[in-house]
């Protein structure tokens, strides 16, 4: 069984690891890990350069949820985490002092940005890590080459334009998510680089030849839908022979985790796992889903979801642990069989 998942950060990485744990129940290998083959393809949008480091945030939240070095209490970063570079860095006076650089993850940024500097592709240099890392899966960045997340947002320090307006700024995904905690209203986004972007080698291939394309419950703005912006991935898996299944991340008009509403609402979208659904859209009407899982909490709405053409099923959709996920994934596979 060939699976090929879209993933962000934390909510998408959780949700792999219990795909993987129902897949070792189900498709064994022996030693406690799947004959399935899993092809991750990573959002690299949110990636930045801080303090001369090359950082892939939803690459490396991946890499350590699934190999086993992720903080549980952050969701991102290792865990057993000091930040005594950061603290230094600080003490001159040194920006970004709003960053999470954590030390251990700097010998991580310190060999992806070495291994840039040689000339090897951030595919090449992502296989590296997880050579150490072992996630179980095939970890794709989305694309090598630079496609950044910027927000565009009023000044926060409040300058005006020559008509009295507030000036507008773009200010790296990084900043608007962590320094302001995406609190500033964004205009729009700009993935700067997109439009010259290609997939990663493999990413086609692995969509294409896919028995299984999910969509996990990762922000469907900045994480989906950036992967979905690189020119040739949209349409690989609008005409793919898999079936794509997607599972809500907005449970009773929130988001479960982030701050996917500030997201949604900057694209004029509504904050509700039907919103979601008809963002994607149903594959038999140009968009992108033929299945959508919402929690029980929304089984009010799965008549409107699929009189859009996308087959909808209530079930369990909060990750509170490792088996609540594995029974997730589960009726993912069990949705798709039906
Ligand atoms: N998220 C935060 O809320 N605060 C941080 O300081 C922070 C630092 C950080 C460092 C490395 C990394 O891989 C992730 C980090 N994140 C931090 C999470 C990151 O901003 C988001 O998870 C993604 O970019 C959005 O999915």
């Amino acid at each position: 069984m060939r699976i090929a998942a879209l993933a962000g950060g934390i909510g998408g990485s959780r949700f792999i690891r219990g795909l993987l744990a129902h897949l070792a129940s189900t498709h064994p290998d022996g030693s406690g890990g799947t004959t399935a083959e899993v092809t991750v393809i990573g959002n690299t949008g949110d990636d930045i350069w801080v303090h001369g480091l090359r950082v892939c945030p939803d690459l490396d939240t991946v890499m350590y949820t699934l190999g086993g070095g992720i903080s549980a209490e952050r969701g991102w970063g290792r865990e057993g985490e000091t930040f005594t570079a950061k603290a230094e860095l600080a003490s001159y006076g040194v920006e970004p002092t709003w960053f999470g650089l954590g030390d251990k993850d700097i010998a991580t940024h310190l060999v992806r940005t070495a291994s840039l500097a040689a000339g090897y592709s951030l595919s090449e240099v992502t296989a590296a890590l997880c050579t150490r890392w072992q996630p179980g899966v095939q970890l794709l960045p989305m694309s090598d080459d630079r496609a950044e997340t910027h927000v565009v947002v009023d000044d926060p320090n409040g300058a005006m334009d020559d008509s009295g307006r507030p000036l507008q700024i773009a200010i790296h995904f990084q900043e608007w998510w962590i320094r302001y905690r995406a609190t500033l209203p964004a205009h729009s986004f700009a993935i700067i680089g997109i439009e010259t972007a290609t997939p990663a080698p493999g990413v086609l291939e692995a969509i294409t030849n896919a028995d299984l394309i999910i969509f996990p419950p990762s922000n469907p703005v900045v994480s989906i839908g950036t992967i979905l912006a690189v020119p040739g991935i949209a349409d690989a898996i609008r005409s793919a022979a898999a079936p794509v299944i997607g599972v809500s991340p907005i449970v009773g008009g929130a988001p479960v985790r982030g701050m996917a509403d500030a997201c949604l609402r900057a694209i004029g979208v509504e904050t509700s796992a039907a919103a979601v659904a008809t963002h994607y859209g149903a594959r038999t009407n140009g968009g992108f889903i033929d299945t959508w899982l919402v929690d029980e909490e929304d089984a009010g709405i799965v008549e409107v979801v699929s009189d859009l053409g996308i087959s909808c099923r209530a079930i369990p959709l909060l990750m509170t642990d490792v088996a609540a996920t594995a029974r997730m994934a589960a009726e993912c596979l069990q949705a798709v069989n039906s």
